[in-house]
This record gives structure tokens, sequence and C-alpha cells, in this order.
């Protein structure tokens, strides 16, 4: 199975390169996409291309989470990639789980494999608060439970079922969006329960998250994929009876 490491990372000098030595046992190469990061955070990303320790993509202007991702998705197709294992650079995922999502990649390789975040008390409640929102929604758009998480950003995606997927979300719309097209698109989904921690600030964690604007978009996503959604069910006999 030919499997790279994702990163989209924007601001993240403290932990990207912990992130990326974390990852890059088990995969043939780590992509990293930065986001239009300042001049620190860039110096490290650059300093990693220097030294070959991952694949740069630099992106001038920051685009948003969603943007990076699929910028790096359309790398990893580029060469010849079938599953890329997104992580996030700010050091809140577990390296050491990778094994396992790609175990069960491996298991069924046409699946979306999705990390289900064992939280600590590090966890801000508005973050569990949003999460809530989202898997309610992504539960009415798929008329089931088949999306555990939809905001954990540590998953194997199979790269062109992914790009396929045509979600439109630049910033952290994507991830929830994508899992509920690609369920749309009849891909499975696994779940590989993996912990979750805050890094502290004063061990260089940052998160970009906007709670109220952030949480809005989402909404205003979920939003739009409900009715969608009703459209595809309205129009599932019709599709059905003249395939
Ligand atoms: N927020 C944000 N993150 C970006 C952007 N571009 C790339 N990223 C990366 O996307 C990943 C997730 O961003 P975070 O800000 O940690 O968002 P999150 O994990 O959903 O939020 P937290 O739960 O607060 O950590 C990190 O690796 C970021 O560096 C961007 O424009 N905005
Ligand atoms: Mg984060």
């Amino acid at each position: 199975m030919s499997v790279c490491a994702l990163i989209p990372t924007y601001d993240n000098a403290a932990t990207l390169e912990r992130v990326v030595r974390g990852v890059a046992p088990y995969v043939e190469r780590v992509i990293v996409v930065d986001d239009g990061s300042g001049p620190a955070a860039r110096d490290v990303a650059r300093d990693l291309a220097r030294r070959e320790l991952a694949h740069v993509v630099l992106r001038e202007r920051n685009g948003g989470k969603g943007a990076a991702v699929k910028a790096g998705l359309a790398e990893a197709r580029r060469l010849g990639y079938a599953h890329a294992l997104q992580i996030d650079a700010d050091g809140q995922h577990a390296a050491d789980d990778v094994p396992r999502l790609l175990e069960a990649s491996r298991l069924d390789p046409r699946a979306l494999v999705l990390g289900q975040p064992v939280f600590d008390a590090t966890a801000p409640r508005g973050r569990r608060v949003a999460r809530q929102l989202s898997v309610l929604f992504c539960a009415l758009e798929t008329l089931s439970r088949r999306v555990g998480d939809p905001l954990c950003g540590f998953r194997v995606y199979p790269v062109p079922e992914a790009l396929a997927a045509g979600a439109r979300g630049d910033a952290m719309d994507f991830d929830p969006e994508v899992a509920v097209r690609l369920v749309w698109r009849g891909t499975p989904v696994l779940h590989v329960a993996t912990r979750v921690r805050y890094v502290p600030a004063a061990e260089g964690g940052v998160s970009h998250y906007r709670l109220l604007r952030d949480t809005l978009l989402i909404t205003w996503m979920h939003a739009r994929l409900c009715v969608l959604g009703l459209l595809l069910l309205l129009s599932w006999p019709h599709r059905r009876f003249t395939r």
C-alpha cells in the first residue's frame, strides 16, 4: 500500500518538526503543506525540505485548513500515493497510533479511516460542544452514525476518492464535509480510538480554531449539506430506476 503522511500547517513553528519525525517511520514520504505561515514557521518548513525530512508545499497566502489539505491531496495524487494519513501539526495527535490507523486502512483500502478522539482534561469545553453539534448534523445528513467524529484531523484518506468527493470547504468546514460526501459516495468508514491532548502553550501548542467564527462556518456548511442530502434522498428512487 503506497501511503504518505499529509500535514497541513499554519504557524506551528514549535511542534512541526516533532510531528514530522513522529509519523515519518510509518510512511513512505511526509508531505507538509505550509499554509502561508509567518517567517518563523516558514523557516522550519523550508529547513525540513532542505534536510529532506519532508516534501514541502509552500502556499504563498493563508487559505485555510481545507485548502491546505486539498492541495496536499492533489500533491499526493501527483506523486502516486493511493492513501494519505492526515495529522495536525500542533502535536495534539498520538503519532504512535499511526500504525493502528494504517492497519485499519490496509484491512479495507477503500475506507476512510477516522480517528475517534479520546480527550483528557486539556480539551476545551467549547470545542466539545462544537463537536457534538457536528456529530448530530452528520447523523442527519447520512441518516446513520457512520461518521464517528467529523472534526478529528487524524485520519486516512483513499486519495482519489477524497479528491473526487468534491468538498468545497476551504477552512475548518472541510473535515466534516469530506467525511459526509464520502459516505454519500458509498465509501466505508472505519474508526480507531486515539488519545487527543491539547499541548500547552508553554510547550509550543497553538490552536487557530476561532470558536465563534469556525463553529458558525461549520454550522453553515452543515445546513447546506442537510438541504443537499434531502435533495439526494428525494432523487434516489429516480436515480435508482433510471440507472
Ligand atoms: N486554523 C487553521 N489551521 C490551519 C490553517 N491552515 C492549516 N492549518 C492546520 O490545520 C491543523 C488544525 O488546526 P487547529 O488550529 O489545530 O484546529 P483544530 O485542531 O480543529 O482545533 P483545536 O481543537 O483547537 O486544536 C493544524 O495543523 C494547523 O496548522 C488555517 O488557515 N487555519
Ligand atoms: Mg489542533
